[in-house]
């Protein structure tokens, strides 16, 4: 695909989600973050409580990909409309969307009463193994071992995502450990790793009948 197709792809996909807006349930943890700078303009609606269902629209095709591959395997219902300054290059608009995608996530959990607070995952996509681990602490810290040897998947930059991640972890001021035991294809690691993120976030993020309050022994988190 050419870059006039791919604009304009890019065009009919933004005018299609424009006209189908994400129902959003009555339930009550949800937020709705705007954020703009001189660089990018975002939007992120969100329900920790969803169904999976997924309205991206970035401008950057693979990050829309693995983004409605952590909606759909962290069941979020999951709203993303960006515009960047992608002719200088993905690096602002990718590392945003992960600054306002965790400000969504701290301010849907709100005081985070009753969740499981830790969860982890481990998840396979063919040669690729790629394991989570997420503590909703309120201390950001991020472990990143993924170790992707292409530089690119598509027009996608894959260093970005060390950059997304930092960006959620700290935003989302979650603990969040990152580890790769194998895998060769950037596509594959990379999917795999979101896939591992929203299994453990949803792990994370449930509501344990069990928890009373606020499960830490300083009582807040
Ligand atoms: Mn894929």
């Amino acid at each position: 695909m050419g870059r006039k197709e791919a604009a304009m792809a890019r065009e009919k996909k933004r005018a299609a989600l424009a006209a189908e807006p994400v129902e959003q349930p009555a339930s009550g943890r949800r937020a709705r973050v705007h954020r703009k700078t001189r660089e990018t303009e975002i939007t992120v609606v969100l329900d920790l409580d969803g169904r999976g269902e997924a309205r991206i629209d970035t401008g950057v095709p693979f990050l829309d990909h693995m983004l409605e591959t952590l909606a759909r395997h962290g069941f979020l219902n999951l709203e993303v409309h960006a515009r960047g300054d992608l002719q200088v290059d993905q690096h602002h608009t990718v590392e945003d969307v992960g600054l306002a995608l965790g400000q969504a996530l701290r301010e849907a959990l709100g005081d985070k009463r009753g969740i499981r607070r830790f969860g982890s995952a481990v998840c396979p996509l063919d040669e690729a193994l790629v394991q989570a681990a997420v503590d909703l602490s309120g201390r950001p810290y991020l472990a990143y071992g993924l170790n992707i040897r292409a530089a690119r998947v598509g027009n996608f930059d894959t260093e970005l995502v060390h950059d997304f991640m930092q960006a959620l972890a700290n935003q989302a001021a979650m603990n969040l450990h990152l580890h790769q035991t194998s895998g060769r294809n950037a596509h594959h690691i990379i999917e795999a790793a979101f896939k591992a993120l929203a299994r453990a976030l949803d792990m994370a993020k449930q509501i344990d009948p069990r928890v009373v309050d606020v499960p830490s022994t300083k009582g807040t988190l």
